[in-house]
């Protein structure tokens, strides 16, 4: 089955870590996949653009089915083998609402980190000013307080969802583990600290951590002070 997937991706991006996990959490262990360079522009190739016009990764198809949007492949390999591997939806429906509602957060987190991190990807030279970056950093800081909190209320060990994983760990753990890789201190953040613990040894998690994280385990020390 997996045979006619085909995953185009790259190392270290959030978004195609997501479809690689939910890609394991479903067995679907030896799809086709192809792993590109964004150094070498390789997500602008006319092999990507003719999955994804966007010329972004990560860039999915199955059979004739093409669902580039992580989140769209997520559910859709969930829905479309929603008896294989483990399930990523949680049963009850308080559970499914909360699973909702960090998912689409999620997306929200993600973007409030890539604004310090990528600042000078983002912002053209010229246009930079250390009040906008230090405000980015202000704006991460609440963030990573919420979903401090959000972790302190449910408990140890427990997932973002509830006791079980689900797919709010599948879209969100990337950007925890993200985080942590940029210098994160858990010392001041000890509940994403537990749960980035606790889920790096998920199998699925360690089958497709990023390989250049492997070989060079810290990237910078960016959010050493946040
Ligand atoms: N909303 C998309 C975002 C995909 C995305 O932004 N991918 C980045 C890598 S992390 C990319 O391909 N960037 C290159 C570009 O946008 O040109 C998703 O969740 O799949």
């Amino acid at each position: 089955m997996a045979q006619d997937m085909t995953l185009l991706w790259g190392s270290g991006s959030p978004p195609c870590w997501r479809v690689m996990i939910a890609l394991e959490e479903k067995n679907l262990q030896g799809y086709n996949q192809k792993l590109l360079s964004f150094e070498k522009m390789e997500h602008k190739s006319q092999e990507v653009l003719d999955i994804n016009p966007r010329g972004q990764l990560p860039s999915f198809k199955h059979g004739n089915v093409i669902v580039n949007e992580s989140y769209a492949a997520c559910f859709y390999l969930e829905s479309r083998f929603k008896s294989q591997g483990n399930a990523l939806i949680p049963n009850s429906p308080a559970e499914q609402a909360l699973m909702y509602q960090r998912m689409f957060e999620g997306l929200t987190f993600y973007d409030k980190l890539n604004a310090v991190t990528h600042y000078d990807l983002f912002v053209p030279e010229g246009e930079r000013h250390d009040s906008a970056l230090a405000r980015n950093r202000e704006t991460l800081t609440t963030e990573l307080k919420l979903w401090e909190g959000y972790l302190q209320k449910l408990g140890s060990n427990s997932h973002l969802a509830g006791p079980s994983f689900s797919l709010a760990d599948v879209t969100v753990f990337p950007t925890v583990a993200t985080l942590f890789r940029f210098g994160l201190p858990d010392e001041r953040y000890p509940k994403l600290g537990e749960y980035y613990a606790l889920l790096k040894e998920r199998p699925s998690i360690k089958a497709s951590w990023p390989p250049h994280w492997l070989e060079n385990p810290m990237e910078q020390d960016t959010l050493k002070d946040i």
